[in-house]
């Protein structure tokens, strides 16, 4: 962990032993570090949710809105003041269920901001319920019998809407995860980093990964890495069961939406 970026009176944190979210702050702590950030230059934004709360921890100016509502007051941020670094920490459901909307205009807009998408597949911090991520037969408070709606790919969602830098990594991936956060920071216009991460309490114990580890190895084991599965997928070949492409998806220069100069 980037200790010096750390707002420490808010320690001890709220979040459960072996969840994903330290370790996918400790990675986004490391990429801006690298990317040269400052913390009287860096904002970080949040809606609620246990992902939500990762603002509450770094000492920047920060700021905690309400339930899928980050990316609109980070739209203001930046257009209020473009020199601002602006990255945002949201959850599947911030994002993608009460925060769907702002999410599609955002990418569509291109709007110059990063953001961290901790997907585990769940609402989290409210016990459970299912999120449009939650796959297909698994349980949830919602969900007693298994999910039956096809979740979102928040990664096909992101470039069909016109983001310029998309990609997905894990919580078992730090190294990759760390570069692809720093190439969001780095791309001009609008970044999203999903992190397909272990929510041992609210998802974990309801779909037989009860303990953080068991979570791990499922994501080790099933993420395909892009690059390969394009040079060596037969035609037709679907992925297996339940495993996902991890990688860049979209890296491109789309025009980004105009702020005004500030004064
Ligand atoms: C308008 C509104 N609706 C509902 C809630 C209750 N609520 C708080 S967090 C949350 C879901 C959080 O899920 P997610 O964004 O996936 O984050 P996680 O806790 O899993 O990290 C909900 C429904 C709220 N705070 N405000
Ligand atoms: S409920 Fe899940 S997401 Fe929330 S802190 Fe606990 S393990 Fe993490």
């Amino acid at each position: 962990m980037r200790e010096d970026w750390l707002r420490n009176d808010r320690l001890p944190h709220i979040y459960c032993a072996g969840c994903g979210n330290g370790t996918i702050m400790n990675c986004v702590l490391e990429a801006v570090d690298k990317a040269g950030y400052e913390r009287d230059n860096t904002v970080f934004l949040s809606g609620i949710g246990c992902s939500s709360r990762a603002p509450g921890y770094i000492e920047t100016d920060s700021l905690h809105t309400t339930h899928g509502r980050a990316l609109a007051f980070a739209t203001g941020v930046k257009m209020a003041k473009p020199s601002l670094n602006v990255v945002v920490f949201t959850g599947d459901g911030d994002i993608a269920a009460i925060g769907g909307n702002h999410f599609i205009h955002a990418c569509r807009r291109n709007i110059d901001l990063t953001v961290v998408c901790m997907n585990n597949h769940i609402y989290g911090m409210t016990g459970g319920q299912g999120s449009p991520t939650t796959p297909i037969g698994k349980t949830s408070t919602t969900t007693p019998y298994g999910a039956v709606e096809v979740p979102f790919d928040l990664v096909d969602l992101a470039v069909a809407a016109g983001a310029n830098y998309v990609a997905r990594w894990t919580s078992y991936h730090v190294t990759q995860l760390t570069e692809a956060v720093l190439n969001g920071l780095n791309t001009p216009g609008f970044s999203l980093i999903e992190v397909r991460c272990q929510c041992p309490t609210s998802y974990g114990r309801r779909n037989k990964f009860r303990e953080p580890k068991d979570y791990m190895d499922f994501l080790r084991s099933h993420a395909v890495l892009k690059e390969k599965w394009e040079r060596t997928a037969k035609p037709g070949e679907e992925l297996p069961a339940e495993s996902f492409l991890v990688g860049e998806f979209v890296r491109r220069a789309r025009p980004v939406m105009g702020v005004a100069d500030e004064t």
